[in-house]
């Protein structure tokens, strides 16, 4: 069967009554986009001649794994499509620069101590001992400092666990977790325990994608960022740690050149100096955040809040 089986009046008209196409009410914009989906997921079938029992395992799959779309989502590379599209469209309207935008992911968490000053990220002891201290500047698009800047950063433990999403329970709010006041020089400065690589879930939804693309859930050890400043678009983006064994094989494609600091290592220690380029904002809305739904937490009540 060929796919054009798709185009018959039958088929169109099917598309045109299921996506409301002529019912007066309805979002006409979600109508198009719908009309657009359905059609593409008939075109799928019939392509690979998917069957009644293959659809049904797929419905399955995707009901089953819901709780896993945060990571479904980069580990398809939608989510870093969604970066590449972005920067084209950046491109297209001359606003090209400045340090890389890189995926969120699922793991951010609202909420987290406001703080000054060089700042321990870590509440928690670790075992795995080693320390990372990063540090650097934010600038602007001419290499002026950017004054009042707020750096939101987070990271795993050395297991790869985040805190708010650790199974064992072990770690305490907002660990490895902080925004970070920066002042008129836009200099910042942290440490905290080293981050060691993300693997997702064992037998879980992606992990299961995974081994049936012959693929693996990891990501190199990284930090997420962050950054928001008056006058600046803020900016999402995450260092990923150049010497990791995943640097270069990513599952989230989070990765990106000019991303991929190889840290100094002297004994316990990992430095990472690393300077952050922001793009002026040309609306208040750049200014802000993407409406993405993300975790939030109550703030600590011991919280250093400045
Ligand atoms: C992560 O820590 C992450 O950053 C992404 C993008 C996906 C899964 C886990
Ligand atoms: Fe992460």
């Amino acid at each position: 069967m060929d796919v054009s089986f798709i185009k018959a009046p039958q088929i169109q008209q099917l598309l045109d009554r299921a996506a409301g196409m002529n019912e007066s009410g309805g979002n006409p914009r979600l109508k198009a986009i719908m009309r657009d989906l359905t059609e593409s997921v008939m075109e799928l079938i019939v392509k690979h001649d998917i069957s009644e029992s293959e659809f049904w395992l797929a419905v399955k799959y995707l009901a089953d794994g819901a709780g896993e779309f945060g990571l479904i989502v980069p580990g398809t590379g939608i989510e870093h499509f969604l970066d590449l599209y972005m920067d084209a469209k950046d491109a297209e309207d001359g606003l090209s620069g400045g340090t890389p935008r890189t995926i969120e992911g699922p793991l951010y968490v609202a909420g987290a101590p406001l703080v000054e000053g060089n700042v321990n990220l870590s509440t928690d002891p670790d075992e795995g001992g080693q320390m990372l201290h990063m540090n650097g500047t934010v600038k602007g698009p001419d290499g002026e400092p950017v004054g009042n800047a707020i750096v939101h950063v987070w990271h795993a433990n050395s297991k790869g666990w985040y805190s708010h999403f650790d199974p064992t329970g072990e770690q305490t709010p907002f660990n490895n977790r902080r925004r970070i006041k920066l002042g008129p020089d836009g200099r910042y400065a942290f440490h905290s325990n080293q981050p060691s690589g993300y693997s997702v879930p064992p037998q879980g939804a992606t992990d299961m994608l995974m081994q049936a693309l012959g693929r693996h859930g990891n990501r190199p050890a990284h930090v997420h960022f962050f950054i928001e400043a008056p006058g600046y678009r803020t900016l999402t983006t995450q260092i990923n740690f150049g010497d990791d064994p995943f640097a270069a094989d990513d599952f989230a494609f989070g990765t990106r050149e000019g991303l991929l600091p190889v840290p100094i290592r002297q004994g316990d220690t990992a430095s990472i100096q690393f300077d952050f380029q922001l793009q002026r904002a040309h609306n208040a809305g750049e200014e802000g955040f993407s409406s993405r739904a993300r975790a939030e937490a109550a703030p600590l009540p011991e919280a250093e809040t400045v």
